[in-house]
């Protein structure tokens, strides 16, 4: 691919698995690395305790999994505070939200096939189906922006990532997307580079040590290119920042009677608060339950970016075609924060 010569501030993190060293690049460019596993697991780095925050999480080979809820400070060593057996020998872990709880959980890649659990213990997959073939590299990622991470593969032979939007009871997940991007000596590490709460695909060269990031899922050169880590350490994405912010919405939205076949309109408002200055977020999508969520429309934001103490007012249209329905829940995805 084509890269222009673009110095980021994206986060990515690089795993030195012979050692159990891990790196950790933050946004500005500065580097903290610490201990965590043993040689030979495999890393991946995703948010345990919901808090936004990733962290890292290992897999072994003998199907126990070892999760962490910090990222130590240089020179430091973590400790695996959750412990459960998940998988077989030679599986495959995916870390992801499979259930859009804000929470991280894992999954295994198995020739094939998708097994994912919801909750970070010992015991059989909740959710299993077929997604791609035996050799394809498995990783996930909410790429369309909805909040729930799904499984992508990377397949040698083509040269092509695919990815599903859905996790379905079964039996197969339908494919949503495929193209061209890397070559197979690449490493994949996919994650939402621009912050715009879509995850894209992202490599890391071996033989540059270099990642190439693009923020759209796509065939073309990358957005984003920086050298970190070196050859034959193991790449992973998240969000390393740590940051503190609430989102204060109502939950419920009470606009009032309106009759059947009338239109009424009510608006809501949106402020961040809490105790971090130096984030922006960005409101990805907001959803209704409760009621017929159907006759509910809302109103672009003009402005998605809401800066920390600022504030957005969201212009909601109800529209009944049941009797009796005059509010609903609202549920408000964004990136940043819980
Ligand atoms: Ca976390
Ligand atoms: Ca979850
Ligand atoms: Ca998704
Ligand atoms: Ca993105």
């Amino acid at each position: 691919m084509i890269s222009p010569a673009l110095a980021g501030d994206a986060e990515v993190g690089m795993v030195d698995t012979s050692s159990g060293q891990w790196h950790l690049r933050e946004p500005d460019g500065s580097q903290r690395s610490f201990y965590f596993g043993t040689p030979g697991d495999t890393p991946f780095l995703g948010d345990w305790n919901c808090d936004g925050v990733d962290t890292p999480g290992l897999f072994r080979q003998d199907g126990f999994v070892y999760l962490t809820n910090e990222n130590p400070l240089n020179g430091g060593i973590a400790i695996g505070e959750i412990t459960f057996f998940f998988g077989l020998p030679g599986d495959q872990p995916i870390a992801g939200d499979w259930n859009g709880d804000g929470c991280d959980t894992l999954g295994i890649y198995r020739n094939g096939k998708v097994f994912l659990r919801n909750s970070l213990t010992t015991g059989v997959a909740d959710i299993e189906y077929f997604f791609g073939v035996a050799g394809d590299r498995p990783f996930a990622g909410d790429w369309d922006g909805d909040g729930i991470d799904t499984p992508g593969i990377y397949r040698n032979s083509s040269g092509q990532v695919f990815y599903t939007n859905e996790n379905p009871v079964g039996p197969v997940a339908a494919t949503a997307n495929d193209f061209f991007y890397g070559i197979p000596s690449d490493e994949f590490v996919p994650d939402d580079w621009d912050g715009d709460g879509v995850d894209t695909v992202g490599i890391f060269r071996p033989p540059e040590t270099r990642f190439y990031l693009r923020n759209t899922n796509s065939t073309g050169p990358a957005d984003e290119t920086l050298v970190f880590g070196q050859r034959g350490w193991t790449p992973v994405g998240g969000d390393l920042e740590s940051r503190s912010a609430s989102l204060n919405a109502p939950s419920e939205l009470a606009l009032g009677p309106v009759g059947l076949g009338a239109t009424g309109t009510g608006t809501v408002q949106l402020s961040f608060g809490g105790d971090s200055g130096d984030i922006d977020l960005r409101i990805t999508s907001i959803n209704f339950t409760g009621g017929n969520s159907a006759n509910f429309s809302v109103a672009p934001l003009a402005d998605p970016q809401i800066g920390f103490g600022e504030t957005r007012n969201v212009e909601v249209t109800l529209a009944p075609t049941a009797l009796g329905l005059n509010q609903t829940f609202m549920r408000i995805r964004h990136t940043g924060v819980n």
